[in-house]
């Protein structure tokens, strides 16, 4: 079953045209950037939401950064593995993820498996995180893209039946 936060706190129906934008300080690459448009592609696939990229990071609904340690919103960050990544729930729209993971970019259409050990498939967190943006909490079905659990190299970036329930009815 999916789960809510308390209060089941969700954006209001009058914002649902989402605006996100990165960190300038990241000088991230347009294929970073492109993995986390497909992340909210599939969200927005199965609710009402859009999620549009803007330049401004001041002004956007959701803020996206990559952060080491300390970094200003006393949930530090811990060097790798262990935390990822965390956002928080709406409508609050801080996207945040450890700059020390050994972050990957696997390909679409690919098996999941891969040699490297101790990398982190980027897109799989950002689903995960985007869920919790949204307004939901950890699931209790295995394989569901909200389960608190993630292997190192793999790749999990399909919703399941559950993590669709949850966000629809919310949205
Ligand atoms: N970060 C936790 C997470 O996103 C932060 C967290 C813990 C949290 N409990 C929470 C966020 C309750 C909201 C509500 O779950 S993490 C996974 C996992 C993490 C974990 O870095 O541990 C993923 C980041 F567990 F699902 F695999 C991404 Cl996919
Ligand atoms: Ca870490
Ligand atoms: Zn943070
Ligand atoms: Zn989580």
């Amino acid at each position: 079953r999916y789960s809510l936060f308390p209060g089941e706190p969700r954006w209001p129906s009058n914002r649902r045209d989402l605006t996100y934008a990165f960190d300038p300080r990241n000088k991230l690459t347009e294929e970073v950037k492109t993995v986390f448009s497909r992340a909210f592609a599939r969200w927005a696939q199965v609710t009402p939401l859009t999620f549009t990229r803007v330049q401004s990071f001041r002004t956007s609904d959701i803020f996206i950064g990559f952060y080491a340690g300390e970094h200003g919103d006393g949930e530090p960050f811990d060097g790798p593995l262990r935390t990822l990544a965390h956002a928080f729930s709406p409508p609050t729209g801080h996207f945040h993820l450890d700059a020390e993971e050994n972050w990957i970019i696997s390909s679409e259409g690919g098996d999941g498996v891969l040699s490297v050990t101790e990398a982190i498939d980027l897109e799989s967190v950002a689903v995960h995180e985007i869920g919790h943006l949204l307004g939901l909490g950890h699931s209790s079905v295995e394989g569901s893209i909200m389960y608190p659990t993630i292997t190192t190299g793999m790749r999990k970036v399909e919703l399941t039946t559950n993590d669709v329930e949850g966000v629809q009815y919310l949205y």
